[in-house]
């Protein structure tokens, strides 16, 4: 069976857990903290990131991109890309988008974490990539029910997973006030099982990252 190593909080985990749920994929699911000591995350993939897609013959797939088109190619039932090429190049754009926020989520994270010594300056930039980044995303959503076409797909998994994360790690940004029609889509996107089952919530990091 497929297993999947991945993190509480993570939304790039979170991507691959929720297509995986989409495709209805049986999978195993190894839960850690990919920032502690002895993590097995870095015994599976050398930048000693997770997710990590751990295959049967003991090979590991990482980052969550490849592994949603490792999916994407092994199971082509339940298609999360649309075949038109325009639709999947928003769907893309909006994979990259989602993530881009999200990494300026994590650095935000870290760098409060160095206390008086966290640099204003750097904050401030991964502050402005996640409000343009959010702002970006909205526009391209504008009043549609899912991200991309008329069904569900990478576009809202993107998405959804982002939306989610700065609920967990990112509350004073008050997005949902700022952009109403992406809180409506995001509220009937929360409600699908696949997303219900993966919602996302903080770890304890017990060991210094900076
Ligand atoms: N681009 C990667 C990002 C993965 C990532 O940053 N994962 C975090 C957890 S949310 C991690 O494992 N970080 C541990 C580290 O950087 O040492 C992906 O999409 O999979």
């Amino acid at each position: 069976m497929l297993q999947l190593i991945s993190a509480t909080p993570s939304p790039y985990a979170r991507k691959v857990r929720i297509a995986l749920a989409e495709k209805k994929i049986a999978f195993e699911l190894l839960t850690e903290v990919p920032w502690n000591q002895g993590a097995m995350t870095a015994q599976h993939n050398p930048l000693a990131k997770l997710p990590v897609l751990l295959l049967e013959d003991g090979s590991s797939i990482y980052d969550s991109r490849f592994i949603l088109d490792y999916l994407e190619w092994m199971y082509p039932q339940t298609p999360m890309l649309s075949g038109d090429i325009s639709e999947k190049l928003l769907a893309k754009k909006l994979e990259v988008l989602s993530d881009g926020v999200c990494d300026a989520v994590v650095l935000v994270f870290f760098e409060r974490m160095r206390g008086v010594n966290a640099s204003e300056e750097w904050t401030a930039r991964q502050i402005h990539k996640i409000e343009s980044g959010v702002n970006e995303i909205a526009r391209l959503i504008g009043q549609r029910q899912y991200a991309v076409g008329d069904s569900f797909g990478l576009g809202d998994i993107a998405v959804g997973s982002v939306l989610g994360y700065l609920k967990v790690r990112f509350q004073a940004f008050d997005w949902p006030s700022q952009y109403p029609a992406l809180a409506n889509y995001f509220e009937e996107l929360d409600k699908r099982p696949s997303f219900q089952q993966s919602q996302p919530y903080p770890q304890t990091i017990t060991d210094k990252v900076v």
